[in-house]
């Protein structure tokens, strides 16, 4: 069965109805990734937003959005839930499609990590400023970072909240994904460039877009497919066999691969589907395609 029929959740299709994953990326150099043209369906909360600093109700349920702190990613609660991973008519390494438990909600990363997010890591000596090549382009998402900088990054933000902040595993990355859908994209079995920011056939014409410039999924996150490619916390293994079925990252002592998710800008449709899978050295710079999406756990 390609695509079995896609299984909805009574929250999910409410979320949709309120509004609401190869060849792997290339290296290149740098280029201007200014501009716009982007079709804007929605418009994130500044980082000047009054209700930022205003003690929240613990976040619980599904849906529920939030921020930590002013200079944090805004967050979405997806549910608990369990899904099938993977695809049969994929890559080898999408095999075998396997059944994940995700047991408790958690929060994801409603958008990918913009520069202005990550400059204030930058700030506070947190991150390093100097290799993204000194630029600021506020909301569109950061690229040329590595692994240990994706993660570097998620460690800030939890020492600055007192909340686990971390990376995906790449199992709760396509769970989020697909957001209850079982079609190749979160969006049904075929993707338009109205809904995502993906390449329209020729290597290195493009760029990245403001991040929420396309319609979110059915648990409304923005640009999982495309854009940038999504750093998850995984250590790179060529198939699912031996996965674990709880939605914990698989490591592996001296990884010498880690996983992004989702396909970015820079390359065509069939490459951006829910469960595609890419790998790079976790040191791997600088790489113009190559960003991430934070999780929390919730307590
Ligand atoms: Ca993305």
């Amino acid at each position: 069965m390609r695509y079995p029929t896609a299984c909805l959740t009574t929250w999910a299709l409410a979320a949709a109805l309120a509004g609401g994953a190869a060849a792997g990326p290339t290296v290149r150099g740098q280029s201007d990734q200014s501009g716009a043209g982007a079709i804007r369906t929605a418009q994130a909360p500044s980082h000047s937003d009054s209700t930022a600093e205003r003690p929240q109700a613990p976040p619980g349920a599904p849906g529920t959005t939030f921020r930590d702190c002013s200079d944090c990613p805004e967050m979405v609660v997806v549910p608990a839930g369990k899904f099938m991973m993977g695809w049969d008519s994929g890559d080898a390494d999408e095999k075998p499609v396997h059944e994940v438990v995700i047991a408790k909600p958690f929060a994801v990363g409603k958008f990918e990590v913009t520069y202005g997010e990550f400059n204030a890591c930058e700030a506070d000596g947190a991150c390093k400023r100097d290799a993204h090549f000194g630029r600021s382009e506020g909301r569109r998402p950061i690229t040329n970072i590595t692994w240990d900088e994706a993660r570097a990054y998620a460690a800030w933000l939890s020492k600055k909240t007192g909340k686990p902040y971390r990376l995906l595993s790449e199992a709760e990355w396509e769970y989020a994904a697909r957001a209850g859908t079982r079609t190749k994209y979160a969006f049904g079995d075929t993707i338009t460039h109205d809904q995502a920011n993906f390449s329209y056939g020729k290597q290195g014409e493009g760029r990245t877009k403001e991040v929420g410039s396309y319609p979110p999924n059915a648990w409304g996150l923005y640009d999982m497919h495309g854009n940038v490619w999504e750093w998850v916390e995984d250590c790179y293994l060529g198939t699912y066999q031996g996965a674990p079925a709880d939605g914990t990252a698989r490591n592996s002592p001296n990884c010498a691969s880690r996983v992004l998710r989702g396909g970015s800008w820079d390359y065509e449709a069939d490459e951006i589907r829910s469960s595609v899978r890419y790998k790079l050295s976790p040191k791997t710079f600088p790489n113009d395609e190559a960003g991430l999406r934070v999780a929390r756990s919730l307590e």
